[in-house]
């Protein structure tokens, strides 16, 4: 693969003026591309669940339907949890999306080549679960259509980014998860959020 995108800008273009948007980002390095895009009350960044993004993602999808909500993940973190995809898509939350960051890599662990190096084709598998839309994303023309989608469009929406495969600086959110959920909760609940 010879990817042309580059992970943070395409986390910085989605993330940009992001408003009220609910943000789940897989463990590793999708957790790093969202924090160099800005901490965030609203975003939820995972330091372990491996698999679990979607999940926590369709929950919050479900618990607050007139919210957008959006995971970033990894395509080792999306495969380990290739599951979630088939309770998306027989849920069908119109609210969310799915951007999965694919450096057909196991980056966090050393670069060791995951399913999708060998063609596992992960739009396919969301297409056939019952996505509304599953798109390989390979062009930077294309990323404009993707944050429509994120945004705005009827979900539950899946885009599959081919990214370049980079060693980045490490940009770490906050670490306690306690204390993460709890502050996303403030922000999301007010005065309902209960500790
Ligand atoms: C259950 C479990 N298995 C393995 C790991 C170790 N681990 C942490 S991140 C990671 C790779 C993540 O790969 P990917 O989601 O593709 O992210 P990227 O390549 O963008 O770093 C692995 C194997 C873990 N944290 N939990």
């Amino acid at each position: 693969m010879n990817a042309s995108l580059h992970r943070r800008s395409v986390v910085d273009a989605l993330l940009a003026r992001r408003g009220k948007l609910l943000v789940v980002a897989g463990l590793g390095s999708a957790a790093w591309d969202c924090a160099a895009a800005g901490d965030h009350p609203l975003s939820f960044p995972l330091w372990g669940a491996m698999g679990s993004a979607g999940m926590i993602g369709l929950g919050l999808a479900l618990a607050q339907p007139s919210r957008r909500v959006l995971v970033i993940t990894g395509d080792g973190e999306m495969l380990m949890g290739l599951g979630s995809l088939a309770t998306i898509g027989t849920r069908r939350p119109g609210n969310l999306a799915i951007v999965v960051l694919d450096n057909e890599r196991y980056g966090e662990t050393g670069m060791q080549k995951s399913h999708t190096a060998y063609g596992v084709d992960l739009a396919a598998v969301a297409s056939a679960c019952g996505f509304a839309e599953a798109r390989t994303i390979e062009k930077n023309s294309e990323i404009a259509a993707v944050r429509s989608g994120v945004y705005g469009g009827r979900g539950p929406l899946f885009y599959q980014v081919k990214v370049k495969r980079e060693h980045l600086p490490l940009v770490l959110p906050p670490r306690d998860g306690a204390w993460l959920k709890h502050r996303f909760r403030k922000e999301l609940l007010g005065k309902n959020a209960t500790a």
